[in-house]
């Protein structure tokens, strides 16, 4: 997000569609996502000619096609780059990243940490379906152990990375989860907007071709109460229509459920959301997805979000002090150092 889109465009849906065809397979859930993006721009005030969708390689990274504003479709992994440069080059830009686990997490692993470690001022979608969609269905960095695809015949042996588990550890002042077909994703991607900083959102994505519903345990209608723990700040951590909470075990310092009676969490000893505690965060994207948490419900909403100031913010501040009080001068910058004249017998020093 930037100061300058404050001042709010007045747009709808139909403003941030685009004429290109939409090449995904029928039923895949980036189309949820998609929508859900184009109901969100019209909400925060965004302005088209002022917003940028950039992308690595993948049936993901298509998105900056259907989205009516300006795009890059850069190569594979190599996004933060691409939206480094841009944000830099011009900061007033609101910049939207969009990649996949493959993209982002594999090829793309060590762009993506520098990307959220430098705290780059922009929202960071990675669209996790466990698998690489566009390349046919290899198993990917996040691929469950045991996947079975063309590059594991016998089922993958490597434990996968939890994305949000790497952005907290990268340095992310901003992690939030959703789903594609989730009502909440809208409320998810504003609270990603309104963050100053790298806002990084993992979005569980059904890839119906190659990974089928991966992520039915809990993003299905059927038993989501018992499956999904909604986080809200200065709420306290229920579930399961508030007869079940989230605690923190004293004993061993790890999260447990805990029933809680006639709506009387606090006895229960339920934990209050407090988007700042990073402590807290990095127990949260571990519930469900690691083996000892399997039991847990899905931590999804804005895990954690703290501010801090954002690499574009430090480096304009750092070029301003380092040139103030000095008239630019290219001969003087071009002669600075050591020179030499090259002739045919080769340079004079
Ligand atoms: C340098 C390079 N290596 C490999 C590829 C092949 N490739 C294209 S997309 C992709 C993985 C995409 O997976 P993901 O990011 O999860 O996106 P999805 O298609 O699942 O949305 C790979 C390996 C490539 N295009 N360029
Ligand atoms: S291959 Fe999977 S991720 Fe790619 S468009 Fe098809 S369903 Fe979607």
């Amino acid at each position: 997000m930037n100061e300058m889109t404050k001042i709010a465009a007045t747009t709808t849906i139909k403003d941030w569609e685009t004429d290109q065809e939409v090449r995904w397979c029928p039923g895949c859930g980036d189309y949820a996502i998609l929508k859900a993006v184009q109901r969100t721009l019209p909400e925060l005030g965004a302005d088209p000619a002022n917003t940028v969708f950039v992308s690595g390689i993948g049936c993901s990274s298509r998105f900056p096609y259907y989205v009516e504003s300006y795009g890059f479709h850069t190569i594979h992994g190599r996004a933060p780059a691409f939206a480094t440069g841009i944000k830099l080059a011009n900061p007033e830009l609101d910049i939207w990243l969009v990649t996949g686990d493959g993209d982002g997490m594999s090829i793309g692993g060590n762009h993506t940490m520098h990307l959220l470690r430098r705290n780059l001022n922009c929202q960071v979608l990675l669209f996790n379906n466990e698998i690489y969609g566009l390349t046919k269905g290899q198993y990917s960095p996040t691929s469950r152990q045991g996947t079975t695809s063309p590059t594991t015949p016998l089922g993958s042996v490597d434990r996968p990375a939890s994305p949000c588990a790497f952005a907290l550890g990268a340095g992310a002042r901003f992690v939030a989860r959703g789903f594609d077909v989730s009502k909440e994703l809208t409320t998810v991607l504003k609270a990603a907007y309104h963050h100053k900083g790298a806002a990084f959102v993992e979005i569980f994505q059904n890839c119906i071709v190659y990974n089928k519903d991966r992520f039915e345990d809990f993003a299905a209608p059927k038993g989501a109460e018992h499956a999904q723990l909604w986080l809200k700040h200065g709420e306290p951590m229920l579930f399961d229509r508030g007869t079940k909470g989230i605690s923190l075990c004293q004993d061993d310092l790890t999260l447990k459920v805990v029933d809680v009676v006639d709506g009387d969490w606090k006895s229960a000893g339920v934990i209050v959301h407090d988007v700042t505690n990073r402590s807290v965060a990095y127990m949260l994207v571990d519930l469900r997805v690691m083996p000892r948490f399997a039991d847990f419900p899905m931590a999804l909403g804005v895990l954690y979000d703290d501010p801090r100031p954002t690499f574009e913010e430090v480096v304009t501040a750092e070029r301003e002090q380092a040139s103030a009080g000095k008239e630019p001068n290219l001969a003087k910058l071009l002669a600075k150092g050591q020179t030499w004249t090259v002739t045919e017998d080769g340079p004079e020093l």
